[in-house]
């Protein structure tokens, strides 16, 4: 039991010190990934993995669970608070676990469902045909127009009208403008549907009042809490206190067993970390720092789907200058920036090609990079794009990148690796 990683799995610690490195020099532009704190860090390395505690605070099927019920308390209180919401479940493993039961909680088997379509997007847990979504339940789709590539509520509404889901999704993983609330809201009381809002990428944003709060309109909001809102890798869920006993059933028993109590007490703290004034702060720049990203990349003559961005991410249209998706990827990965390909909507490519790349701000603006830093960033990838199949050249912006991360430190241990 006394032995270090190094010592117990050379071959495990090797990995985990080259993803050290791999963190600290490059620029991780993922729209999705975040740093978290080391006091995050803490608690999911925590000995809390070693518990069970199935079921909720003081209804547990298991002894010794005083110490989880602490956790699980600080985590929902704060998540209510942070939120403005009645109710807060804090076990969903993940944002598709945290989909699964909302779904669970107020739908069944067969019943309609109406998302945004996953190339418009969506998420696959809005009912894509691969997903359990699109399995267990009938989806229908609405998307963006093709003209001003913003959600075409009007079309929205006609498909509500016409299909009468049972319950009408919010959200996604590339949308990169405000939602309109309180129209979804309209729209899923005329046809009685459930409105349910994913704001995983957004729910920093949310939580920095840095972007309207979807909590006030729909029944239930799901989130992962590893995004804008920067805790470890997981689920939540918020509801009307009407819907609370169908959520917490439908999470646990009906989705999941014990819950990741070492998760949980990362999030509890992450949630603290998200209510102190500096959180606001953080939001606001993420948001400033997209937008000037976004305005670089403009000036250097790529298409930004939807002409800006509102929130962390922009999509931009590589495809308009013959570049895939998937070779911008790669591109930008030899040069140190980390992004991911991405369809953008009506792509003409198939989503492992793609038409376009996702951006986002989040990560590098916990590491303190701020309106300079994206001009900077903006001007590489605007190069290593143009210079892609040089790679002396793309390596020549990686050593520049590597100066530029090692001047906004992550975290203080970061080592060497080993092998
Ligand atoms: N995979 C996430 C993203 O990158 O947006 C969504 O679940």
């Amino acid at each position: 039991m006394s032995l270090t990683l190094a010592q117990a799995d050379p071959d495990v610690a090797a990995a985990l010190d080259h993803e050290t490195l791999r963190q600290h020099e490059g620029l991780e532009m993922i729209a999705s990934e975040n740093f978290v704190s080391e006091a995050v860090l803490e608690a999911a390395g925590s000995i809390f993995t070693n518990k069970y505690a199935e079921g909720y605070p003081g209804r547990r099927y298991y002894g010794g669970c005083e110490f989880s019920d602490v956790v699980e308390n600080l985590a929902r209180d704060r998540a209510k608070q942070l939120f403005g919401a009645e109710h807060a479940n804090v076990q969903p493993h993940s944002g598709s676990q945290a989909n699964a039961s909302a779904y669970a909680a107020v739908i069944q088997a067969g019943d309609t469902i109406l998302g945004l379509d996953l190339s418009h997007g969506g998420h696959l847990t809005h009912g894509h045909k691969l997903s359990f979504s699109g399995k267990l339940y009938r989806p229908t789709f609405y998307g963006v127009r093709r003209d001003t590539e913003l959600i075409d509520y009007d079309q929205m509404e006609e498909i509500a009208e016409r299909e009468k889901p049972k319950a009408i999704i919010g959200g996604g993983s590339a949308y990169p403008r405000l939602w309109d609330f309180a129209r979804m809201r309209q729209i899923a009381d005329k046809v009685g549907a459930t409105y349910i809002f994913d704001m995983a990428h957004i729910a920093g944003l949310v939580a920095g009042g840095v972007h309207p709060s979807p909590v006030p309109h729909a029944h239930i909001t799901t989130t992962t809490t590893h995004k804008t809102l920067r805790g470890p890798r997981s689920g939540l869920i918020l509801c009307e206190q009407t819907l609370a006993t169908a959520v917490d059933k439908a999470v646990f028993p009906g989705q999941q067993g014990g819950p990741l109590m070492h998760i949980v007490a990362a999030k509890a703290v992450a949630l603290g970390e998200a209510l102190r004034p500096e959180f606001k702060t953080y939001a606001a720049q993420i948001v400033a720092n997209a937008k000037v990203l976004a305005a670089t990349l403009q000036m250097a003559g790529f298409r930004i789907v939807s002409g800006g961005t509102d929130n962390h991410l922009m999509l931009v249209d590589v495809f308009e200058k013959g570049i895939l998706g998937s070779e911008a990827e790669l591109a930008l990965g030899k040069a140190g920036i980390t992004v991911n390909k991405n369809t953008i909507p009506f792509d003409v490519n198939p989503p492992m090609k793609a038409s376009g790349i996702r951006i986002g701000t989040p990560a590098m603006t916990t590491r303190g990079m701020k309106e300079p830093e994206m001009v900077v960033i903006g001007a590489w990838i605007a190069k290593a794009l143009e210079q892609r199949n040089d790679d002396a050249a793309l390596e020549r912006i990686r050593k520049e990148v590597a100066e530029l991360a090692n001047r906004f430190p992550l975290y203080a241990w970061r080592r060497a690796p080993r092998t």
